[in-house]
């Protein structure tokens, strides 16, 4: 999509201020127009931008680096209206709002896009990604671009791969060392199938929810656990609601940067390369903070009172033994061209 956009800005580069129509409000400032570079845009667009997450995480502050690109760039042409906390709803919910045209940025996990576009849950697969690096050369090349095109059918623009992370679990119950400490916890997922039978493999009792109905259910006890990166683990405060923390990165989960393909086709050629090109520096300066975090807030989580059990190379391997059934049985699903264009990407990755 972005060399597509290289492209395509270059060939418009003459095309001077001609204001797309598309989705989006637009409203026209009062200011009287001057003229020139430096003027007043004589059309405002306003890109709403809702995430799950809450104002403190890297992925919020990813998306204010968004908006701050983007609207000096475009010399307050674009807006960018940010909301975090749910407050315009679930990952899943706000992707249909891109859909409809009533929205125009979210941020949700593939686990989520996967119900829209089952090949995302590729990257569902658990213990696919040995690292980040491999993460960063698969999401980065072919495998990830591909997968990012196939978005245009569903009203979708996907400008990039941004970082949730490795997922560890947390619970109430007990500390998780081997498999059978799974056994019987009731753990809440992401809505996605595969996550689902993964945690049924290794014993759990899965329930799959929206994020944004998690901590109220630790907090009832209508789940004992559930799993995410350090950084939501402590910037959500679960640690209030849970008291067990194990290393497990049984998923590298990533976020993909969505827009509204409506209100995308009615920006100027010149402005979608400024919206592309802010979505992956944005990215770029959010998963670095997320690196640069995660012992810090690992050791938080300690400092505020959960066990924290390292699982060793053996429990783990239990771990891809029990679940490696449930991978062979969701291959045709996702598309095993798919799989094993992913499968080859991790190995390319490790030469
Ligand atoms: C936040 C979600 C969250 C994800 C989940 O909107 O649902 O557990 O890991 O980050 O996208």
């Amino acid at each position: 999509m972005k060399k597509k956009l290289g492209l395509l800005f270059s060939t418009a580069i003459l095309a001077l201020g001609i204001v797309g129509c598309g989705g989006g409000d637009t409203t026209t400032p009062d200011t009287p127009q001057t003229g020139g570079d430096t003027a007043a845009p004589t059309e405002v667009k306003t890109m709403r931008a809702g995430i799950g997450l809450n104002d403190q995480h890297p992925q919020y502050k990813g998306l204010v680096k968004f908006k701050e690109l983007v609207e000096e760039q475009t010399n307050g042409a674009i807006i960018v209206e940010t909301y975090h906390s749910g407050q315009l709803g679930d990952d899943r919910t706000m992707t249909e709002a891109l859909q409809l045209g009533s929205q125009e940025i979210t941020i949700p996990s593939t686990a989520v896009i996967a119900n829209f576009i089952p090949e995302f849950s590729v990257f569902d697969i658990p213990f696919l990604f040995p690292n980040e690096e491999v993460a960063d050369a698969v999401l980065g090349g072919e495998v990830g671009e591909d997968l990012l095109e196939r978005l245009a059918d569903q009203r979708l623009v996907g400008l990039g791969y941004w970082e949730n992370g490795f997922r560890d679990l947390t619970n109430s119950v007990r500390p998780v060392a081997t498999i059978d400490d799974f056994k019987g916890l009731k753990i809440r997922t992401m809505e996605n199938q595969l996550h689902l039978e993964a945690f049924r493999a290794l014993g759990a009792n899965p329930t799959p929810m929206a994020f944004t109905e998690l901590f109220a259910a630790m907090q009832q006890g209508t789940v004992d656990g559930q799993e995410n990166p350090y950084a939501t683990i402590y910037l959500q405060k679960f640690f209030e609601v849970q008291d067990h923390v194990s290393d497990t990165h049984h998923i590298y989960s990533p976020w993909v940067f969505l827009v509204s393909k409506a209100f995308f086709d009615g920006l100027t050629p010149e402005q979608q390369e400024i919206v592309t090109n802010a979505a992956y520096e944005a990215g770029a300066y959010q998963r670095n903070m997320n690196r640069e975090t995660a012992a810090e807030y690992l050791a938080n989580l300690q400092a505020e009172g959960m066990t924290f059990t390292e699982i060793t190379p053996e429990a783990r391997q239990e771990m891809v033994d029990a679940v490696k059934p449930v991978i062979d049985r969701f291959a045709d699903q996702i598309g095993r061209d798919v799989v094993d264009a992913v499968f080859q990407a991790v190995a390319e990755a490790q030469q």
